[in-house]
């Protein structure tokens, strides 16, 4: 079919690059031009339909029956292109084969489950901070916080082994990169992406996990029945490639807020159970998952317009979380405001299964910081890293003054 034949009629259309360097770094206009352009929006650039909407995200969230996602969650179709790894159980299936895989994680990652890593935490959390805070002092929070913490604790706690650890980010870097386009990001990493995937793939293996982790327990639920034997390695696969970089860039979006929003960091300090909703509206406020796609099963009319069967979605979780018609002054940092309802973790039957894993880390680090550091104020400007899905940082650069 030609570029012409495919062209939607009587829909508005953006010659925009979602995943062009300057977007990336400052993705809040082209937000606000999608979300008033319409319901639905076609992207010329890469031939897909794209909701920007509070409103229509979640609805294609939550409508997995004709927003599937069995056919990638990236740009690539795999109708019609060999994926770049063995598709995800969980987040690149649909139900019934979704369903198993689903289920032993979730009962893995559920809050019962993790009680057991919450004194650990809180106590690695305390001493993390005590290592870096002292009197007034400069650091840069990213790497010294919002990276250190979850390297020091979630490997750890699925068991992985002591070497090669420092492959883990930039695996997820390169994974999150892939469900964008082939463009410079993808390709600056390409020559790695033979060792890393190939490090990943064998942590994954029975023999490489300690046995009292998470990574065990998968393989545990494999002896059951409750997986096969040959799905065990793909589901701790899910664990290294959403569990790493998601919340260390979420981390650092708390941080950054904090460091921006000094009355919010009062507000911590004086109500430290805030923390949780605190990470929620993070990750609300910068949406460290920025886009991801689904294809349409059949011919679905969004407010009114026909998106064709086999196309591409591109939705646009950031923007839905700053949509003016969900949320008041979408664009404050508020710990005073209810941030449920937000899609920066998905909604539907692939919400973020690791969510609980990701507001206990948060849980465990702010505590930790509201109890030591009086004030957080930036000492620079903040550095992004461009990936193609994710928010992310390079550095945090934060002065910080000790609570006496
Ligand atoms: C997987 C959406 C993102 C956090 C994610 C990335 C990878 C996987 C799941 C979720 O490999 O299963």
């Amino acid at each position: 079919m030609t570029e012409a034949l495919q062209r939607p009629v009587g829909l508005p259309v953006s010659d925009a690059d979602p995943f062009a360097h300057d977007v990336l770094e400052h993705p809040e206009p082209l937000h606000q031009e999608l979300r008033a352009a319409g319901p639905v929006v076609y992207l010329t650039r890469y031939s897909v339909h794209a909701i920007a909407r509070h409103r229509e995200v979640h609805a294609a969230l939550t409508d997995w029956q004709r927003f599937e996602s069995g056919s990638g969650v990236g740009l690539a179709n795999f109708r019609h292109e060999k994926p770049w790894r063995p598709p995800s159980l969980l987040l690149e299936a649909d139900p019934p084969r979704h369903d198993a895989p689903r289920r032993v994680l979730r009962e893995l990652l559920a809050p019962p489950a993790l009680r057991r890593l919450r004194e650990q935490w809180f106590a690695a959390a305390e001493s993390l901070v005590d290592d870096v805070v002292s009197g007034e002092t400069e650091f840069d929070a990213f790497t010294a916080l919002a990276r250190a913490f979850p390297l020091r604790v979630f490997p750890d706690a699925v068991g992985l082994g002591p070497d090669g650890r420092e492959n883990l980010l930039p695996y997820g870097n390169m994974a999150f990169n892939a469900f964008g386009p082939v463009n410079d990001l993808v390709e600056a990493d390409a020559h790695r992406a033979g060792e890393l995937s190939a490090w990943v793939n064998a942590q994954c293996a029975r023999e490489k996990l300690r046995e009292d982790g998470i990574g065990a327990g998968i393989w545990a639920a494999a002896d059951r029945g409750d997986l096969t034997h040959a799905q065990a390695p793909l589901v701790v696969r899910s664990l290294l490639t959403a569990g790493v970089d998601t919340t260390v860039h979420g981390l650092a979006a708390a941080l950054f807020a904090f460091a921006t929003h000094p009355e919010q960091w009062q507000r911590l300090r004086e109500r430290p159970e805030l923390a949780r909703v605190a990470f929620d509206e993070a990750v609300r406020w910068q949406s460290p998952v920025q886009t991801f796609f689904r294809t349409a099963t059949t011919d679905v009319h969004i407010a009114g317009a026909l998106v064709p069967e086999g196309s591409k979605i591109l939705m646009f979780l950031g923007a839905a979380n700053r949509d003016p018609a969900r949320w008041n002054d979408p664009d404050r940092f508020d710990l005073s405001r209810d941030p449920s309802g937000h899609v920066g973790f998905g909604m539907g039957i692939h919400q973020c299964v690791g969510q609980h894993v990701a507001r206990l880390e948060a849980e465990a680090l702010l505590t930790a910081l509201a109890r030591r550091v009086e004030r957080i104020e930036p000492a620079g400007l903040p550095q992004r890293h461009l990936n193609n899905t994710l928010r992310s940082w390079a550095s945090l650069p934060v002065r910080v003054r000790a609570a006496a």
